[in-house]
């Protein structure tokens, strides 16, 4: 298939470019390197040290002979070349990664909402109308998040996406289907649940096909691919606003930090491995929903974790020692979380889940760029409301180490 990875520069985008073109599609990246920006807003870079993308395609192209293409085009604002390029180049499929994806960097600011509302919302919109507009029959797979839903669960499973409910009518009840309610947890997390609306919209009414991934939080860093050489090496986040937690309580470990646990750590979230999120990408590709099909939603997430247990089994295995931080987010200070996953299953997803091997992984690479992380980066002061502000930690190694448990 020849297929556009949109956001193909990022965490998750890269490995998975690389992934589909050892795998003999025809690989084109998409990106307008706006994360690469971000880092210098924030002064912060990849714990890992990452090559152009030009660079990183010629490096592959080396190693293996093919050829990933690289177009540098913004998905929000240049929606004349987007439609033009879907025109000429009419993809079989396109995964779709390109958004502003951390919910503290979401959270920073009034300017920080703004951007990450329009960065968002225009890039799925723009991509929508254009493949309505050039008629292309490309199946759209997108990276959503499981954070659509919220976290608490009713003591019931999460269902992948759909509700059935009954309403109760003037001649009795009525069963319908419904979208699973969405309780967003930040903006970022908003941003997704409005993506829902605009894929449900463009099913309906143009029968375009899509398949809605709601992803976990996704851990480790390497894929049987970024492993052939030093400069396909994967971005590696793991400063306060980009950083997910379990990468960040591993490099936290590796060099020595405190693990930042927020409030009691009572959080439970669904988590993925990397290698497991390339392969959930390539088996939606190959299941698309037909012409006129509703949105099909999968859960991408392989198991579920309490934080506070993460940073147990993360203090276990290096002894690092774990510092209970006045939580800068406002959530659920503990929450259960079922989910089912079935869909990824019956496709034949074995999953990959935490073990020591792979966390040791993360680790040993931490420490071999441990002199490429600004310690000052790590805490994470994002706060989710102007109150909570007051309260954020910023220096969680010194000695004012606060406690709530
Ligand atoms: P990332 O920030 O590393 O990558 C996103 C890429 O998209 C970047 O290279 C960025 O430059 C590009 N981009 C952003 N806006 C763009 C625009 N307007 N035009 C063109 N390119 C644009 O993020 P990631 O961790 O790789 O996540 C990819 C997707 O997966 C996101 O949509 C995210 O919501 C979803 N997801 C990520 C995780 C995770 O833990 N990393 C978990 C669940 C879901
Ligand atoms: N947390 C800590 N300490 C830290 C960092 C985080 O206790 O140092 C806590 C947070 O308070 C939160 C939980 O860990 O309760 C998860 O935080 P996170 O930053 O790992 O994940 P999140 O903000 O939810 O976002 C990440 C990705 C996002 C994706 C989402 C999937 O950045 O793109 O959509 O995971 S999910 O969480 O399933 O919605």
């Amino acid at each position: 298939m020849k297929i556009a990875i949109l956001g193909g520069d990022g965490f998750c985008g890269w490995p998975t470019a690389l992934h589909l073109s050892d795998q003999g599609h025809e690989v084109h990246i998409i990106d307008n390197l706006s994360r690469r920006w971000i880092d210098t807003e924030l002064g912060v870079q990849s714990l890992t040290p990452m090559d152009s993308i030009q660079e990183r395609c010629r490096i592959w192209k080396q190693e293996t002979g093919k050829v990933i293409g690289f177009h540098l085009l913004d998905l929000a604002k240049e929606y004349e070349r987007l439609r033009q390029w879907l025109a000429e180049e009419a993809p079989d499929a396109i995964v779709h990664f390109a958004e502003q994806r951390a919910a503290p960097y979401s959270m920073k600011s009034d300017r920080h909402k703004v951007y990450t509302v329009n960065n968002n919302v225009n890039a799925t919109h723009n991509l929508l109308t254009a493949m309505v507009e050039t008629g292309i029959d490309a199946h759209l797979v997108h990276l959503g998040t499981m954070g659509v839903y919220g976290y608490s669960s009713v003591g019931a499973p999460i269902p992948e996406g759909y509700l059935d409910v009954e309403i109760d009518t003037p001649t009795g009840k009525k069963g319908q289907e419904i979208l699973y309610p969405t309780r967003p947890g930040s903006v970022y997390h908003m941003t997704k649940s409005l993506d829902q609306i605009l894929f449900q919209f463009y099913a309906q009414n143009d029968g375009l096909r899509i398949t809605d991934l709601h992803q976990g939080i996704v851990w480790g860093t390497h894929t049987d691919q970024t492993r052939r050489h030093p400069q396909l090496i994967n971005r590696f986040d793991y400063d306060g606003d980009y950083g997910t937690v379990l990468n960040r309580f591993l490099i936290q470990a590796a060099i020595g930090y405190p693990l930042t646990v927020h409030g009691t750590g009572g959080q439970t979230r669904a988590f993925i491995h990397l290698q497991d999120t390339v392969r959930c990408v390539e088996l939606a590709l190959s299941d698309a929903p037909a012409a006129g099909a509703r949105v099909k939603i999968f859960n991408q997430m392989t198991e579920t974790h309490r934080v506070r247990d993460l940073a147990e089994m993360v203090a276990k295995m290096t002894g690092a020692e774990i510092a209970f931080l006045p939580n800068p987010r406002k959530e659920a200070a503990e929450n259960d979380l079922i989910v089912k996953n079935d869909n990824f299953l019956a496709l034949g997803l074995n999953p990959i889940t935490l073990e020591e091997g792979l966390l040791d992984e993360v680790v040993e690479v931490a420490r071999k760029f441990a002199h490429r992380i600004d310690r000052k980066r790590v805490p994470a002061v994002s706060a989710w409301t102007k109150d909570i502000a007051g309260r954020v930690e910023t220096d969680p190694e010194g000695k004012r180490l606060k406690s709530v448990s």
